[in-house]
């Protein structure tokens, strides 16, 4: 059996990354509705088994993070995800929060719920064949926000999932993402993250959480997608390493970025600007959803026809991403 530090480095390392496919019932559905296709369960299942089917994918990707309904669902061959996963060399992850609700006396923000019942959940991951989880935490940037009741709920949940997934052996993926919707600039970013970030590994030594055994999959410091200044890549990168050289242990394997809303290519630049500063003391790498799989949804839009250059634009976004470095 691997050690969680074993797998958490073969996530991050090799020029490879991390897909993320786990969008909920409810953010595929509106998926396929953008690209006319039904959001039915099996028209679900069709696109996954599209994007993780792609030939070539394990030379980019190491792992594939799959949300609950994927997980029990099968390709067309009766193969399940998570055994499709593994027989092509990929890591099977699973996102296992329920999602972010209103936090009580915190207006216009959300804590991410999913602790309750999380023990036996990972128990049954396991035995479908997870190898890693998943968590993700959203904090506004706004008048006054994030609030520290905020980021101190959300942080804490973060900590209480780490362990619980270390105690089942399987690698979490620690995912707070500072959103960019809003007009602030790249600095309000910076702060914002750090505090953020700060109080993620806080939390993190507090419940004991094994460094060594977790990704961290925070956003890139960017301004604010209504701001009216745009930073180009190297501000972007240096931004995003300076912050995390501030937060983030080194004894962290490896550091999985999220696209946040990013077009493909933005994604991919500032990806590659952070990439030539040397040395860093973690392995940088992707875990975009839609900077990676957009294109692929775009090209195929339910149609047998458009199967193979689906993949193929998955297969070159994946590509771009892994040759940065
Ligand atoms: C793929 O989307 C993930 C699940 O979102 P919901 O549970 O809200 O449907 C999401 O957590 C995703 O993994 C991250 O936000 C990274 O995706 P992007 O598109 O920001 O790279």
């Amino acid at each position: 059996m691997p050690t969680l530090n074993e797998i958490a480095r073969t996530m991050v390392s090799n020029k490879r990354g991390i897909l993320a496919a786990d969008e909920s019932i409810g953010t595929m559905s509106r998926r396929l509705e953008s690209v006319d296709v039904e959001p039915t369960e099996e028209n679900r299942r069709r696109y996954r088994e599209l994007l993780l089917t792609t030939p070539g994918l394990s030379d980019s990707v190491s792992g594939a993070i799959l949300s609950d309904e994927t997980f029990r669902q099968e390709l067309s061959d009766g193969t399940t995800f998570p055994n499709a996963l593994g027989e092509r060399g990929v890591l099977a992850g699973i996102k296992v929060d329920t999602g972010a609700v209103p936090l009580a006396g915190a207006p216009g923000e959300k804590v991410t719920e999913g602790l309750d019942g999380l023990r036996a959940r990972l128990e049954e991951y396991v035995e479908l064949g997870a190898s890693f989880t998943k968590w993700r935490a959203v904090f506004s940037i706004g008048d006054g926000l994030p609030s520290a009741r905020a980021v101190h709920a959300n942080a804490h949940a973060l900590a209480r999932y780490a362990g619980l997934c270390q105690e089942a052996g399987l690698v979490p993926i620690v995912e707070p993402e500072v959103v960019m919707d809003g007009d602030h600039s790249l600095d309000e970013c910076r702060q914002v993250t750090t505090t953020v970030l700060r109080s993620v590994f806080t939390e993190l030594g507090l419940m004991e959480v094994r460094l060594d055994g977790i990704v961290l999959k925070p956003n890139m410091v960017v301004a604010g997608d209504a701001c009216s200044r745009r930073p180009d890549a190297s501000e972007v990168a240096r931004a995003t390493v300076d912050t995390l050289h501030e937060t983030v242990p080194p004894g962290v394997p490896g550091i999985a970025f999220l696209s946040g809303g990013q077009t493909p290519e933005e994604a991919t630049a500032n990806l590659a600007a952070m990439q030539e500063i040397t040395p860093l003391p973690w392995e940088l790498t992707y875990s975009f959803g839609r900077a990676l799989v957009g294109p692929a949804l775009d090209t195929w839009r339910g149609s047998d026809d458009g199967w193979e250059a689906a993949q193929k634009a998955l297969s070159e976004r994946a590509v771009a991403n892994a040759s940065v470095r």
